[in-house]
């Protein structure tokens, strides 16, 4: 009970209102996220209900020495919200309201626990659009948005989660409360630390408050499906789509993951297979543009990169077209796959994706490989399946051993280990291949300045020295 435990003691009877658990349940339910690696063993779960209780957490924290791990809705994929070594995690369960709309400067302002859902029903209800989107909408939460500036299906379009954060309160290490660019478009005075605040997960500060800015609601859209006979036709088609079509999403998987996510559950879309496919969905306002894309569904035929294609007709049909794509790390799943989210620049994806097909066919001959993501934006997801007969150890050896050989790819060509899940725990022994040393050292240099005691969410990132 935390009444009884010493080390929870003062900060229970500080704060009789705050919501603190050391329930088993709890602490394995709050001490993990998606990765599933880590045995979670939290010291207890605080869930606060304002601001006051974050920051009187953080200055009990920093007075006794107890590290802390802020907490959304745990659907990480890099294990930047995992407790497994007697932390207290802050949920922000509790801080999940939207606070108010300001109609002027086209903002809402809300706590960091509202679902990512939530806060785009309610830009909806205002008419307008929160624009980044991705299937786990419905449990991942603003904050930890913030905190990997997490990207998604059209970013191609809109950008990441940084460039709709207008502005952000922040709780720092020794439990100060800093307000952050205001909402301004406008503010040249000097470092922006709202954005060093977003994608620092968790590591500079507890983001108690976001005011996040809207845009105009979505334009008509339809979406296409494209059967793909190789590789090397990826990126023609993108670009044969880019320059013809005002695009919200270009998006590939392959043949493998069309196979789990049809095997659980999904409407297969052709009846011959293909190697490659991708997703598109472009503005289509009239017949025009619907003709237009037609247009360019059968170029891409006629040169050879295209043998088979669908077009949505209603908002269901694009819905279960989407389902392909939005349902593959949800088959994926049960087998707990190693995952690896990796960027490069637009130019660098075909010369890179031979190189990766490569390393794959030598390092993981009898792997089930799964390839999907945000082609569009460089990004491509690898999930690797574990054949059943593999121990998990040399599994997981085997996958650190390929993600060391891609990290090195990753570094000559300037691209990057994390593109949007974060680099959390899974990613840490990889980020010399992505920043420099002298871009490190800063980075501890900044984190000594805003978290002296090195609490906040000790050991993502990087280890401390
Ligand atoms: C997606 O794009 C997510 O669907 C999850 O970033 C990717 O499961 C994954 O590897
Ligand atoms: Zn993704």
């Amino acid at each position: 009970m935390p009444k009884t435990d010493p080390v929870l003691a003062d900060l229970v009877t500080g704060q009789p209102q705050l919501a603190v658990t050391t329930d088993p349940g709890d602490l394995e339910h709050y001490g993990r996220d998606w990765t599933r690696r880590w045995r979670p063993a939290p010291l207890a779960v605080a869930l606060p209900t304002d601001v006051a209780q974050v920051q009187a957490i953080a200055r009990w924290a920093f007075e006794r020495r107890i590290a802390l791990v802020p907490s959304g809705g745990r659907t990480g994929l890099s294990g930047g919200a995992v407790a497994a070594h007697g932390e207290v995690v802050v949920s922000f369960e509790r801080m999940n309201r939207v606070l108010g709309f300001d109609a002027a400067d086209r903002t809402l302002t809300v706590q960091p626990g509202l679902p990512l859902e939530r806060l785009q029903q309610a830009a909806a209800e205002h008419g307008l659009l929160y624009p980044v989107d991705f299937a786990a909408r419905g449990s991942c939460t603003i904050g930890g948005n913030i905190a990997t500036n997490a990207g998604g299906i059209r970013v191609i379009r809109y950008g990441n989660t940084r460039e709709w954060i207008a502005g952000l309160k922040v709780v720092t290490g020794t439990g100060e409360l800093l307000d952050l660019n205001r909402g301004l478009i406008k503010n040249s005075s000097g470092y922006d630390l709202r954005h060093l605040m977003i994608g620092s997960e968790g590591t500079l500060g507890l983001v108690v408050e976001a005011r996040v800015r809207l845009t105009e609601p979505p334009p008509a859209s339809s979406v296409m499906l494209f059967a793909l006979p190789a590789m090397d036709a990826l990126m023609r088609v993108f670009d044969a789509c880019r320059r013809q079509l005002t695009l919200s999403a270009f998006e590939f998987f392959n043949d493998r993951a069309l196979h789990h996510v049809v095997a659980h559950g999904a409407q297969a879309p052709f009846a011959q297979g293909a190697p490659f496919y991708v997703i598109v969905e472009f503005d289509a306002a009239d017949e025009a543009e619907q003709a237009l894309a037609l247009n360019v569904f059968e170029q891409c035929l006629d040169n050879g990169w295209v043998v088979d294609g669908v077009m949505s007709q209603s908002a269901a049909q694009a819905a279960a077209l989407w389902r392909l794509r939005e349902g593959i790390t949800e088959s994926l799943a049960p087998y707990r796959p190693y995952k690896n989210d990796i960027s490069v620049q637009i130019g660098a994806i075909p010369a890179f994706m031979h190189g990766m097909q490569a390393i794959f066919a030598r390092e993981y001959p009898d792997f089930d490989v799964v390839w999907f993501g945000h082609i569009g934006d460089g990004n491509l997801h690898i999930n690797v399946l574990k054949p059943a007969a593999l121990a998990d150890e040399a599994f997981i050896a085997q996958c650190e051993h390929v993600t060391r050989l891609l990290s090195d790819a990753l570094a000559a060509c300037g691209g990057s280990i994390s593109a949007e899940h974060g680099i959390g725990l899974v990613k840490k022994h990889y980020l010399a291949g992505t920043r420099s040393a002298a871009e490190i050292a800063i980075m501890r240099g900044i984190k000594r300045v805003l978290d002296p005691a090195g609490l906040l969410n000790p050991g993502k990132l990087f280890d401390e020295p």
